[in-house]
């Protein structure tokens, strides 16, 4: 069942690929059973007090894709799913997957400008959420979101407290009926394995935020094999502490590979580190990913008079550049084996391996997980760069689909005419393949790993009515790496300072994550030879001027200029 707007891979390669082992032609729902049958009372997942066996999750699963299909939901449909780690997803993810039903799957963060966005363009007909979440109304977003979507469009609630006209997810997992037979009719209605399995985010490109199509095959794959490389099996305990909607937690190999293996994961809903090292000690993690923000304040807290962190066999960090000086520390402060991972929500895995010498695991982001996997490093006009210089990543491969979902004029920009993805990252390869992340060419912000695209934040200042031009920049920070920088020419006369940005963020209900947390007030923006704002000056500019923090209810002029830090 084709979906529209779903980018194939050409069929040679799609034969070669099912040859070559790597796409098995299961759907997800069938492995699941298959899991179910071999690891049966095992438990698969660890939420807070509750610990689910493999088969009470296939069970569940099942129960839940009938509930869903009495809901209306059928094979093709899509679902906005905005949920917190918690066990629930899982069983969602996997009774979509025996229906054919493709979740969208939103961060925590996401406010109304994102939903909405990202249900109109998927026509989801459903939104899955939670209810309060961290002080925040997820259910009434929700009901906001589905409105926008019109009629049909259905609000699924995951909590305790479930208004009227919405459905109970808990409810729709309730016991019923005889398994066996719920199995072969749900068998009876399987998608096929290169339909969609689920829609991630995209973090990596430009302009207002994309979702990219992950098949059953493709996915599967990039959950295995980043398994086998990390070294998986049945005494896996997979610590989630970053959002399992997000690639690397959920598939890199995250959860799904911990689940393939026989073993176990944990799931947090954050990654504080107390309560993290708290956890580890009492499952005995083996195995869990961060970004580098994180495991900057892990090592800040971690006392080892205090925690034992000593079943962590593997600690993995990526989604932002981890510097060798910090990479040592890591390893030296942690323990653990120290990992680098290099991926994206578009593909392409690279890990270092659990066998790589040090200096190889400090100094690189790793090698691609399949021999399949093609890299190119290019310069600005797609010709190779010599081996060892710097130059822009383009990537084909088994689980790096060919374009984003429904955006041909975007993909016809984000990829080449022969299918290779511009990863928009600069890197240069060693001998052996090893990839090192030197920079990039997309403009977005690495915010501690979570992505904030530059387009999207200067489009929403422009919209104040002081604002005459505007150009965000990452600006550097000591935890996060990167901070969204706004750099504003203001309409004279006018005033403007943070908080005003901020809570026009906010009263549209944009991911806070995304807010300014500098402004940087200029009388006018400097130009490049062809009229296009200079980022580049503006970069050296911010980087040279001594910001200091903004004092509360500060309204500093705009000259010559003047730069303000959120607290
Ligand atoms: C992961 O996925 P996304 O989709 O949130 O972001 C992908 C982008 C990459 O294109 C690159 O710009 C950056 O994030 N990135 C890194 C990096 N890992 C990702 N930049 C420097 N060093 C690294 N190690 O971030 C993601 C997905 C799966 C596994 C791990 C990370």
């Amino acid at each position: 069942m084709a979906r529209a707007g779903v980018v194939p891979w050409p069929d040679d390669l799609a034969k070669e690929y099912v040859a070559k082992g790597y796409w098995r032609r299961r759907p997800l729902g069938a492995l699941m059973w298959e899991w179910a049958d071999a690891f049966g009372t095992r438990v698969a997942l660890v939420d807070g007090d509750r610990r689910i066996t493999y088969r009470e999750l296939a069970e569940t699963s099942d129960r839940l894709a009938e509930g869903l299909s009495r809901t209306g939901l059928e094979r093709g449909d899509t679902i906005l799913v905005q949920l917190p780690n918690c066990w629930e997803f899982f069983a969602l993810v996997l009774a979509c997957a025996r229906l054919g039903v493709a979740p969208v799957l939103a961060l925590p963060p996401h406010r109304e400008h994102e939903l909405t966005y990202m249900a109109r363009l998927a026509e989801v007909s459903a939104v899955v959420t939670s209810g309060l979440w961290r002080g925040f109304d997820h259910q009434s977003l929700a009901e906001d979101v589905a409105r926008d979507r019109g009629d049909g469009c259905r609000v699924l609630i995951v909590g305790d407290t479930v208004r009227p006209g919405h459905v109970d997810v808990r409810a729709l997992m309730a016991p019923a009926g005889d398994p066996d037979e719920r199995r072969r009719r749900l068998d009876s209605v399987a998608p096929t394995a290169d339909e969609v399995l689920l829609f991630l985010l995209s973090g990596g490109t430009t302009g207002l935020p994309k979702i990219i199509a992950r098949t059953h095959n493709d996915y599967e794959y990039n959950a295995r094999r980043s398994g086998e490389v990390c070294g998986y099996g049945a005494d896996t305990v997979y610590l989630a502490v970053l959002p399992v909607a997000h690639n690397f937690a959920l598939a890199s190999p995250g959860v799904l590979a911990a689940l393939m293996s026989g073993g176990r994961a944990v799931l947090l809903p954050s990654p504080q580190p107390e309560a993290a090292f708290a956890a580890v000690e009492r499952e005995r993690a083996t195995v869990t990913s961060l970004v580098p923000a994180v495991a900057r304040r892990w090592l800040e807290t971690f006392e080892p008079a205090r925690h034992d962190l000593s079943s962590l066999k593997v600690l993995q960090v990526g989604g932002s550049v981890l510097s060798p000086t910090e990479a040592r520390s890591i390893m030296a402060g942690l323990g653990g084996r120290l990992q680098q991972v290099f991926g994206m929500a578009e593909g392409l895995l690279n890990y270092t391996r659990l066998d790589d010498p040090d200096d190889l695991v400090v100094t690189t982001q790793g090698r691609p997980i399949c021999p399949d996997d093609e890299v190119l490093v290019v310069d600005e006009d797609d010709v190779p760069v010599p081996h060892g210089r710097p130059g822009r990543l383009l990537t084909r491969g088994p689980y790096t689909p060919r374009g984003y979902f429904a955006a041909p004029e975007h993909n016809a920009r984000a990829f080449t005419a022969d299918g290779w993805y511009r990863t928009g990252d600069v890197v240069r390869q060693d001998a052996a393949g090893n990839l090192v992340v030197e920079g990039r060419t997309k403009d977005l912000i690495n915010r501690g790993g979570e992505k904030v695209s530059a387009d999207e934040v200067e489009d929403l200042v422009r919209r104040l009515p002081q604002v005459a031009d505007v150009a965000v920049i990452p600006s550097p920070h000591r935890e996060l790496g990167e901070t969204v920088c706004a750099c504003v020419a203001l309409r004279a006369g006018e005033t403007l300072d943070l908080p005003e940005i901020r809570q026009s963020f906010l009263d549209r209900g944009v991911a806070a994550f995304k807010a300014p947390e500098l402004l940087v007030l200029l009388p006018a923006l400097p130009r490049t030879a062809v009229g296009k704002t200079d980022k580049k000056a503006l970069r050296k500019l911010v980087d040279a001027a001594h910001i200091p923090v903004q004092p509360a209810g500060d309204r500093t002029p705009p000259a010559p200029v003047a730069a303000l830090r959120h607290p």
